[in-house]
């Protein structure tokens, strides 16, 4: 293990330990611990009509079609998330993928806890970001794991059930890989500035694959529409996938090198008071050493409005903010790392 992944690990922090939520869930009992539980939920209003708005990127266009590479730059600087359709995946990867995770939330919890998180590191199976015993908690369990860069991996985390997750997951990360560097460029281009210099720093990344399993809720339902949510003026509004299509969140780094053009937002995932709930989600990050500012090339006109730290300094002022916020609060908070409000609903 290199130095630069002890260091990342370090400045996340660890979690402490909690109930398996998948186990809880199975006991099939209504008697569910208070931490699980959000009120404040049935009475946030969401707005399923604007789901309809949201937009989706065709990657294959962007290529040669301007309109489309506008509709790109509308996207990422009015909503900061969208659809990528035609993103070049082969579908056989990403369905793999799926099933694999599947397969791997089906094991024992025995079986499962083999790859637990241990004390002070992100990595393996568990909950993040558990400061407290009254804080309130995910109704859902996450294997989260850091493919890139490759050279760091911990392979005592990474799943030997099923048989082909090593081998899917190394396809998948590295799929993922090459579509945030290529989106990179036409951000880059729609920002005005070098694709090249923007691809340079991700190109040797930083990539966390976090797995989310979410059992059915077993309450009583807060609204129809459950799953992802974004947050766009104030409102939630649910996010219909598109088959095939990836969901992209611009998410606060793209935000601060661009100057605040573009714009990270707050989103949820939404638990089903009928079925059981899979997500996959990638965050795709520079190098650990790189300095995290605006672009400098976009400041020539412009003042910044985003001070410049190394990312080091950056992940450990985010984690010991989202860990401020779990303390202080119900655990909702808009950080990077907190966009999680999938508790049970009441
Ligand atoms: O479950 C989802 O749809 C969202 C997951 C997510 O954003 C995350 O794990 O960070």
């Amino acid at each position: 293990m290199g130095s630069e992944e002890m260091s990342i690990r370090k400045e996340f922090g660890g979690s402490l330990p909690v109930a398996n939520v998948q186990a809880l869930a199975s006991n099939n009992s209504s008697d569910i611990p208070i931490q699980y539980l959000m009120l404040e939920l049935q009475s946030e209003e969401v707005l399923v009509d604007e789901s309809l708005h949201i937009p989706t990127i065709d990657m294959r266009k962007l290529m040669v079609d301007d309109d489309e590479m506008e509709k790109l730059h509308f996207a990422c600087k009015d909503w900061g998330f969208f659809q990528l359709i035609n993103h070049g995946v082969e579908e056989e990867v990403i369905v793999k993928m799926m099933m694999d995770v599947q397969d791997f939330f089906k094991l024992s919890l025995e079986e499962k806890n083999a790859y637990a998180q241990l004390p002070n590191d992100i990595e393996g199976y568990g909950q993040a970001f558990v400061v407290s015993r009254d804080q309130k908690l995910d109704w859902g369990d996450m294997l989260f794991l850091l493919p890139l860069p490759a050279s760091q991996r911990n392979m005592r985390l990474w799943p030997k059930k099923p048989t082909s997750f090593r081998e899917t997951l190394e396809k998948y990360s590295s799929e993922l890989h090459r579509v945030s560097i290529n989106l990179l460029r036409s951000m880059a281009k729609n920002l005005g500035i070098n694709p090249d210099k923007l691809a340079t720093m991700f190109e040797d990344a930083t990539q966390g694959v976090r797995m989310n399993y979410y059992p059915p809720s077993l309450l009583v339902q807060v609204n129809e529409v459950q799953g992802l949510q974004i947050k766009k003026n104030g409102k939630w509004v649910p996010i219909r996938p598109v088959p095939d299509a990836f969901i992209v969140n611009i998410g606060d780094i793209i935000e601060i090198m661009s100057n605040g053009e573009y714009k990270s937002i707050e989103h949820r995932a939404v638990v089903n008071p009928e079925k059981e709930r899979l997500s996959i989600a990638a965050f795709h990050s520079p190098n650990y050493r790189t300095m995290i500012g605006p672009l400098p090339d976009l400041l020539k006109e412009n003042s910044a409005n985003y001070k410049t730290i190394s990312f080091e300094d950056f992940v450990e002022q985010q984690a010991r903010d989202v860990r401020a916020s779990f303390r202080s609060s119900d655990g909702r908070t808009s950080g990077l790392w907190a966009h999680h409000a999938s508790a049970a609903p009441l």
